[in-house]
């Protein structure tokens, strides 16, 4: 069912990247797209987010503000299996955050000379939460919790006017809200919501950092007004790789890689093992399960689009090298010896160790976050965590004494970059230099 990449023969390290199944974005488009959309926002506030409401949602909200009894209303019709599957995830999430909170630390750096490094919540963020195709309570979850943990004072929260709903936001998303204690919720979408938080509309004031996944015009638009606030790392179209041996069961493997193309066509499912006897038996237990599956169009598209495959390595070795240069966003070991073979993972946006550790427990109940980077970006950042929340201010302090010890280094140090100015300002104070 999975096209195949045989690398059995060998490959280099630099070909290797780009001969890897992935899916093509278009960012420059989206960004074109989406900057008038953005700078409308920043003209005309509410207008522009009502009238893009009816242009992209098909409905025009009364307001952008939802108001509190929305989302107790919501919270109060919601399933109580629901709410209760909702709790456990908040709590298991907070405790999985809490352990990420950086200590401050103070070091002397000559006696009675202090560097101090705080860390501070961001004062005020926006959270993104999709809607459309995807209505996922799991990220408001994710975010909230995430933001929360950091110790954010103000946190608002937007996603897109549901027809449906009255030109309200998806209920569960409400009832999520409650649940979680946000009471600043506004119904807008897409590129436009972006630029409220970034710029402020009516009654949202503007953000410092926001963070969110969200579809290729969501994520261009928070390209766009980076400088201006903070963003997260991009989290785009789902993938899943798993990185197996003979040991792994195929049963397990196969749902895996199936969980995740469940989201979108666009989906990425790969495979990559030194065994084609599992590679065989992957395939098999796919074609029987993706048949059965609710979302089978969907599932099937996914899994035969040239982003998805699998690709064959002589040794785990060369498995490992292999899923290093894709940097997928969740990674899953089905090795002998997986705990050990994950440390040997550099890049991925979470690593899900062993045959009991599938992803979909990261989407919702391990307590990880499930908002992680995508399109090989794990190379270079980090799923959402508390430090999008949080900066940190490094504290000087020095004493007369210790600042006498640094005196004449600095001065030789500002005289070489012709900045005799500060060197001054240590010889004012200096008994040894007056
Ligand atoms: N797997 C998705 C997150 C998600 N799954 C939400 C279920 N709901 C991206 O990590
Ligand atoms: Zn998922």
């Amino acid at each position: 069912m999975l096209s195949r990449l045989d690398l059995r023969g060998g490959f280099t390290a630099d070909a290797l990247a780009d001969s890897l199944p992935r899916a093509a974005l278009d960012i420059d488009a989206a960004l074109t797209a989406v900057r008038p959309l953005v700078a409308d926002v920043r003209e005309r506030g509410v207008e522009a987010l009502l009238d893009q409401a009816e242009r992209f949602d098909g409905v025009r909200p009364e307001t952008i503000e939802v108001p509190a009894k929305a989302m107790t209303d919501a919270l109060d019709s919601l399933d109580r299996d629901l709410v209760d599957a909702i709790n456990l995830a908040i709590e298991h999430v907070r405790i999985g955050h809490e352990i990420q909170m950086p200590e401050e630390k103070s070091v002397e750096i000559v006696p009675g000379g202090r560097v101090t490094q705080r860390w501070i919540p961001m004062r005020r963020v926006g959270l993104y939460v999709p809607g459309g195709l995807a209505v996922y309570p799991s990220s408001v979850v994710m975010n909230a919790v995430c933001a929360q943990v950091a110790g954010v004072g103000s946190i608002a929260l937007t996603s897109p006017a549901q027809k449906e709903f009255g030109g309200l936001p998806h209920p569960t998303i409400l009832a999520a809200c409650a649940l979680l204690g946000i009471d600043e919720v506004y119904a807008a979408g897409g590129a436009g919501a972006i630029g409220m938080f970034a710029y402020g509309a009516g009654s949202c004031l503007p953000v410092d950092v926001i963070t969110g996944p969200g579809n290729i015009y969501v994520a261009a638009a928070k390209r766009l007004v980076l400088g201006t606030v903070g963003i997260d790392s991009e989290a785009g179209t789902t993938e899943i790789a798993i990185l197996a041996d003979a040991s792994a069961n195929p049963r397990f493997v196969a749902a895996d890689l199936l969980s995740q193309a469940e989201h979108d066509p666009a989906a990425a499912s790969v495979l990559v093992t030194d065994s084609v006897e599992l590679a065989d038996a992957v395939d098999r237990e796919l074609a029987a399960q993706a048949q059965a599956t609710t979302h089978a169009a969907r599932v099937r598209e996914a899994l035969t689009g040239p982003q998805s495959g699998t690709v064959l390595v002589a040794s785990l070795d060369d498995g490992l090298a292999v899923v290093n240069a894709y940097g997928a966003e969740h990674l899953e070991i089905h090795t002998e010896d997986a705990e050990r073979v994950a440390r040997r993972v550099d890049n991925a946006g979470a690593i899900f160790v062993g045959p009991y550790t599938p992803v979909p427990a990261g989407d919702y109940l391990a307590g990880s976050n499930h908002v992680l980077p995508t399109g090989g970006t794990s190379r270079y950042s980090s799923g959402l965590n508390v430090h999008a929340f949080l900066k940190s201010v490094q504290q000087v302090e020095y004493s007369k004494e210790a600042l006498e010890k640094i005196t004449t280094p600095l001065v030789t140090f500002a005289d070489a970059e012709d900045l005799p100015a500060h060197g001054h300002s240590l010889q004012v104070r200096s008994a040894s230099h007056q």
